[in-house]
């Protein structure tokens, strides 16, 4: 059995749009009402698997949802053939399931009593328009971990608590492979906005997922991080192995939180960014911290960063002077993924991170070039190339969505989920 790290990107669904739903997203209120290229959106994601694939790591997918919703609509009253009301059209045709960092938090095998690798679906119930989201990732994530030997799949925790996944846990480990630190990360405020991750939603996820309580770490996002637009802690930090990479501004407690890591994993690496090099505005806008920092086959760490983070200047310096110096990140890799970035997603909200032998994942959710490219031919086929927010009362537009998605089912041998 070899562990390893397995990214599973959320391909970006053809219903990709910009409808302003995300209160405390930024990006998503800014670009409200603004038009969306959905082909070239999930082009980008495709080519950023392609990417993290040729660097040698390991990449698997998730499938769009159906969308528009219909069994949901259906649920709420709205007849198969009928004109959605405006108050749910945004919500039943939202895209939100690409950002796979929120489907589910995972435990991998070596942090959990029985020695299984335990994934909690999210129930992401702050958010109307993603709460419906967990039906069919629990499909998915049963589908692609149902080896019950290594996988544990719960479904998520009662909406009564908040809780959105990966984007608010990180692992600190010596490596993969061994036993690791977990890290909770809730709010408690967020100024204006809403926190979208409860404690009580955390905690339970832990005693779940049988993690050891001494190994455990549950921690409080600032106020002022989810007031400036963090509204998960990876936008305002990010962990991989033995390496902390986080805002000066990210956490409430930051003292006892290092303390205990230090305490907890001896040889932990904290690389803090400045307020006074990078601002949590410039943090914020160009997801600084949204990278997916990884260790390459190589050895030596790589940050996979927005273009935007390029784009801003005081950022760019602080990461030309990051991998000049001796510290434990040894390169930065620039990705276009602006169309998703415009929705408050960038690379590792697009991601979910598996630690697992790849043998024993359902092989139709594990990625490989020929793969990528067929799934890449489907969406320059089928995929609208825009759609403008009056769009989605189109009936036609709803068709051609629906077809588009059961091309990619088929291409990738999935057409047992909804709408296949
Ligand atoms: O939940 N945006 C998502 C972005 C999620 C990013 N994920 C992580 N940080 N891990 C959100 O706010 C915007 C959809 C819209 O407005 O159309 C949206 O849902």
């Amino acid at each position: 059995m070899s562990l390893r790290e397995i990214n599973f990107d959320g391909i970006v669904g053809p219903s990709h749009n910009y409808a302003g739903l995300s209160a405390g997203n930024i990006a998503s209120t800014n670009n409200y009402g603004s038009v969306s290229r959905p082909r070239e959106a999930a082009l980008q994601g495709v080519e950023k698997m392609r990417a993290n694939l040729r660097l040698g790591l390991a990449q698997g997918f998730f499938m769009p949802h159906l969308r528009p919703n219909r069994p949901w609509l259906d649920a709420l009253g709205v007849g198969a053939q009928e004109r959605i009301p405006d108050s749910l059209i945004g919500a039943a045709w939202s895209a939100s399931a690409m950002w796979a960092a929120n489907a589910a938090t995972v435990s991998p095998a070596p942090d959990t009593a029985d020695g299984r690798c335990h994934l909690t679906v999210a129930n992401l119930r702050t958010m109307h328009h993603r709460a419906h989201e967990w039906i069919e990732t629990l499909m998915q994530l049963r589908m692609a971990f149902s080896n019950e030997r290594h996988f544990a799949v719960n479904s998520p925790i009662q909406a009564t608590f908040g809780d959105e996944g990966a984007a608010n846990h990180m692992r600190l480990a010596p490596r993969h492979d061994a036993r690791g630190v977990e890290v909770f990360v809730y709010g408690i405020a967020g100024g204006p906005y809403p926190v979208r991750q409860h404690v009580e939603a955390s905690r339970a996820i832990a005693r779940l997922h049988r993690l050891d309580p001494n190994q455990t770490l549950f921690v409080a996002q600032s106020e002022e991080a989810i007031a400036a637009g963090a509204f998960h802690n990876d936008v305002v930090a990010v962990a991989n192995e033995h390496v902390l990479f986080a805002h000066e501004q990210a956490f409430a407690n930051k003292g006892y939180f290092y303390n205990d890591l230090r305490r907890l994993l001896p040889e932990v690496e904290i690389v803090e960014v400045p307020a006074s090099r990078v601002s949590l505005d410039d943090a914020v806008s160009s997801y600084l911290f949204n990278a997916q920092l990884v260790t390459l086959p190589s050895g030596g760490m790589a940050l996979i960063l927005p273009e935007e983070a390029r784009a801003n200047p005081a950022v760019s310096g602080f990461l030309q002077e990051l991998v000049a110096g001796n510290g434990p990140i040894r390169e930065t890799i620039f990705v276009d993924v602006r169309q998703s970035m415009s929705n408050g997603g960038g690379p590792a909200c697009l991601r979910l991170r598996v630690v697992a032998d790849p043998a024993t994942v359902d092989p139709r959710f594990i990625a490989d070039e020929a793969k990528l490219d067929a799934i890449a031919e489907c969406i320059a086929r089928d995929w609208p190339e825009r759609i403008a927010p009056a769009d989605l009362a189109d009936p036609a537009l709803e068709a051609e969505v629906i077809h588009a998605r059961r091309m990619l089912l088929r291409v990738t041998d999935l057409t047992v989920l909804p709408g296949g």
